[in-house]
């Protein structure tokens, strides 16, 4: 427990659950801290080969705490450009960056801040009820925490623009559609499908994973001659690892691979 965040560790998997339910889980600053904190943590932590990200009750996350937000404009200690540096922008770097896969389980709304982060994630899979809403023009400010780069990138240019400037709320099943989320399951079944495939990324190639997330993010900004480079590495790289060794040994005698993350 970290602050209102809670943190647990079900085999390689590491969950890491906004406990605001009350608030719909927005983010004020303890749960901030918490969140950082546990994403650091799981980061840095090699047995932690997948991370989870969810919320408690609803919601998955409303985005920034409107009520501190008025307490801090109302104190004048308001300066949204350091609440972006010292949070948002770690929290975004950490989910698309840190080397294992970062699932988002959204089990309710996802709103501003709170998509944000569902978008930083590389892969969403969502409870039936579950809807994503920017909801930043309502509040006349711009998608940040990285949806601006998540999003059309996500989702195309044209649904990304629908979704910032009419505020569009989109349900699971169109989340899907558009390729927002990868599964959708009646809520119910989400705990348990979401565990499933969450325990088998934990138990699958963590350092193929690691470098195949790495490159495909970064194809988005490359030439094919120069990904085409970086698949040869990290190809050479994930040849002479054991995971590689041991799948090879699995199919060839007929059996599951067990891998390790090395
Ligand atoms: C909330 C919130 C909330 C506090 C629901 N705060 N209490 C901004 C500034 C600074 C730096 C960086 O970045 C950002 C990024 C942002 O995130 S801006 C966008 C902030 N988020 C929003 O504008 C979303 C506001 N919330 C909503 O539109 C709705 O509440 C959603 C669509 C999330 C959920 O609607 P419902 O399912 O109808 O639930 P509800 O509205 O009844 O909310 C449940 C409770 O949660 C309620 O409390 P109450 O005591 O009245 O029962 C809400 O006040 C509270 N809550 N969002 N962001």
């Amino acid at each position: 427990m970290i602050g209102p965040v809670t943190t647990r560790r079900e085999g390689g998997a590491a969950w890491v659950t906004i406990n605001r339910p009350e608030a719909a889980n927005a983010l004020d600053q303890p749960t901030k801290d918490g969140i950082l904190a546990a994403l650091e943590q799981a980061a840095a932590d090699p047995s932690a080969r997948v991370v989870a990200l969810t919320g408690t009750g609803r919601a998955f996350c409303a985005g920034q705490d409107l009520r501190e937000l008025q307490g801090s404009r109302a104190s004048g200690e308001i300066d949204l450009g350091d609440a972006l540096k010292t949070f948002y922008e770690p929290a975004v770097r950490l989910l698309a960056e840190m080397p294992k896969p970062t699932v988002a389980v959204v089990n309710g709304v996802a709103a501003g801040a709170g998509a944000s982060l569902a978008l930083a994630c590389d892969l969403r899979v969502a409870a039936a009820s579950a809807r994503f809403k920017l909801a930043f023009s309502g509040i006349a400010l711009i998608p940040d925490a990285g949806s601006t780069w998540h999003l059309p990138r996500l989702v195309g240019l044209s649904n990304a623009l629908r979704l910032a400037l009419l505020d569009d709320t989109v349900g699971a099943e169109e989340a899907r559609r558009i390729g927002l989320v990868s599964r959708v399951w009646p809520d119910e079944e989400l705990a348990d499908r979401a565990g499933e495939l969450i325990a088998r990324l934990a138990a699958g190639p963590t350092g193929a994973h690691a470098a195949a997330k790495r490159l495909l993010r970064a194809s988005l900004e490359a030439d094919l001659p120069t990904a085409l480079a970086a698949e040869a590495k990290a190809q050479a790289a994930a040849a002479s690892s054991a995971d590689h060794a041991e799948g090879v040994s699995a199919f060839v005698a007929k059996r599951a691979p067990a891998f390790t993350g090395s």
